[in-house]
């Protein structure tokens, strides 16, 4: 019978010695990335951590089991089966059954945290949905952040929310966010916006100090290092807003509710735009993975 949760051999030595470990998401792999890019972007994230000498962890549920890192099987199955879309409510239900899921930012955290990893990456953080006041959407990731002691660089959060909603939630409950050399809140396949923040950090070594800080204070929130696409990788703006405008009126159209809304606009602008939204996104979580990894081995040493 395996324990609550099952860390690679990888990853189980990394943690006992003290050595750099990041926490990767499996939904972008299952639900925000085409086949078959979406394997190649698993295999890469993770060559990207090991060639900075840190070791990843993807985390999903397999048979009922939340692995803390996947064997090269365990990434293929993210890749190319149909997994359901895991959240943290979601996980003792998989587990209870033996049944299998991608793991959400949230669902992820919440595993990191129990397996002691501090430093997660991915594309960008889920939000509050446009129209939150009507319908209550917002992604179970800001109270995860809120819960549990890991910090995830993320682009941002997907402009496809309510950004500036987003950032009100995230001061509520207690979630500190860091602009990394930005002085403004990135909007995931955008560089910029016009929302401010308080503070900017310029060195993985400060995004360090603060994990130091936290781990010495009394709370567990977590940290969102907010980390903008370079800007010559960015989207262009105006055909941004174009599709994005398409987006909306095709999931109104298909009536697209809850825990299908995000992976249905991030498809569907996928294939609207012809994939140029792809490359950005990809450019996005590989420059996260890799400030990621510089964290945590600045946290580390
Ligand atoms: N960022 C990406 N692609 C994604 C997601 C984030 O670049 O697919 C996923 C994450 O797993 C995040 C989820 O937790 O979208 C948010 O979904 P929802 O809005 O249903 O909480
Ligand atoms: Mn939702």
């Amino acid at each position: 019978m395996p324990g609550p949760f099952l860390p690679s051999p990888d990853v189980a030595a990394a943690l006992a010695e003290g050595r750099p470990v990041v926490a990767l998401e499996s939904t972008i792999i299952s639900h925000g990335l085409p086949r078959p890019r979406n394997r190649e972007a698993a295999e890469e994230f993770e060559e990207i951590l090991r060639s900075r000498g840190v070791v990843p962890a993807t985390i999903a549920v397999l048979d009922g089991v939340p692995r803390i890192g996947l064997d090269a099987d365990g990434v293929r199955r993210i890749a190319e089966e149909e997994l359901v879309k895991a959240s943290v409510r979601d996980l003792p239900i998989l587990a209870a059954r033996g049944g299998s899921g991608a793991t959400t930012v949230a669902a992820t955290v919440a595993l990191a945290a129990q397996a002691g990893i501090r430093v997660f990456a991915t594309g960008g953080l889920g939000g509050v949905h446009r129209g939150a006041s009507e319908t209550f959407d917002e992604s179970a990731d800001l109270l995860a952040l809120a819960s549990f002691p890991v910090a995830v660089v993320a682009a941002g959060v997907k402009s496809v929310l309510d950004v500036p909603a987003t950032l009100e939630r995230l001061e509520t409950l207690g979630v500190p966010v860091v602009g990394y050399r930005t002085d403004v809140f990135p909007r995931f396949w955008l560089s910029g916006s016009d929302l401010p923040l308080d503070w900017r950090v310029e060195t993985p070594e400060e995004v360090a100090d603060i994990l130091h800080a936290q781990d010495a204070g009394p709370g567990s929130a977590g940290l969102v290092v907010a980390n903008p696409v370079p800007a010559d990788e960015q989207w262009d703006p105006a055909e941004h807003d174009r599709f994005l405008e398409q987006a909306f009126a095709a999931a109104a159209e298909a009536g697209v509710r809850g825990k299908a809304v995000t992976p249905f606009l991030l498809g569907w602008i996928v294939r609207a735009s012809g994939g140029v939204s792809l490359e950005v996104n990809l450019a996005l979580a590989r420059n996260n993975v890799r400030l990621a990894a510089d964290i945590a081995a600045a946290y580390a040493a």
